[in-house]
């Protein structure tokens, strides 16, 4: 007798200032061509996912694409409830971006304080293609303080830098997303049994 099928839901929040290519990354990992324009998400956008990971198992993976603008923060605050996951993005070539990334994962511990478990976030360091000559080899830490961050609680961190324009690392990153939901499930499940 095989085991029954097992469907997963999850929330996958993107997070991070105006214009470091969140919304690039979304459309990307929805096979969608890549914009030279930029096109600010007002509020929200959503798309969703399905993802096998094996005969047995499914993922539905739904996107909530934040606006990184300011003015919309007041908005943005109702939809960090409940992530199963976080994507954080900022622009390699914007210090303060970078700086924000703090500031970001608190707004969304400071509406879930009750997670009692870690939550995947993915860090992604985007636009590489316009700083040449940077590592971009995905087990480089060396640009980012892990350490700082995870004084966040709930935060199980990685480190990815990327380019949504030239699609670099954007399946690595999505593979990382989609594997780190399913260990951190198992191991949810593990403390519920
Ligand atoms: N060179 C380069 N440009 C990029 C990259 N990713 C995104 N962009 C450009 O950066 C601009 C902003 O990208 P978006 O994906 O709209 O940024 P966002 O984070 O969704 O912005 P908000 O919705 O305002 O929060 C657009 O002009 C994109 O074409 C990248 O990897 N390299
Ligand atoms: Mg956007």
């Amino acid at each position: 007798m095989g085991t029954a099928p097992k469907k997963y839901l999850a929330k996958i929040l993107f997070i991070g200032s105006y214009a470091v290519g969140k919304t690039s990354v979304r459309r990307n990992w929805c096979g969608q061509k890549f914009e030279e324009s930029y096109l600010a998400t007002i509020g929200v956008d959503f798309s969703i996912l399905d993802i096998e990971l094996s005969k047995d198992i499914t993922w539905k993976l739904n996107l909530w694409d934040l606006a990184g603008q300011a003015s919309y923060q007041s908005v943005t605050r109702s939809f960090l409830t409940h992530p199963s996951g976080i994507i954080v993005v900022f622009d390699v070539t914007r210090e303060d971006t970078k700086k924000a990334i703090f500031n970001w994962l608190q707004r969304v511990y400071n509406e879930n304080r009750h997670i009692v478990h870690p939550i995947p976030v993915i860090v992604l360091g985007n636009k590489t293609d316009l700083t040449p000559g940077v590592n971009t080899d995905i087990t480089n830490y060396s640009t980012f303080n892990l350490r700082d961050y995870e004084k966040i609680d709930f935060v199980n961190l990685d480190y990815i830098p990327t380019s949504a324009k030239l699609g670099e690392n954007l399946e690595e990153a999505f593979n990382i997303l989609v594997n780190k939901l399913h260990q951190n499930q198992l191991d949810i499940e593990k403390t519920i049994v």
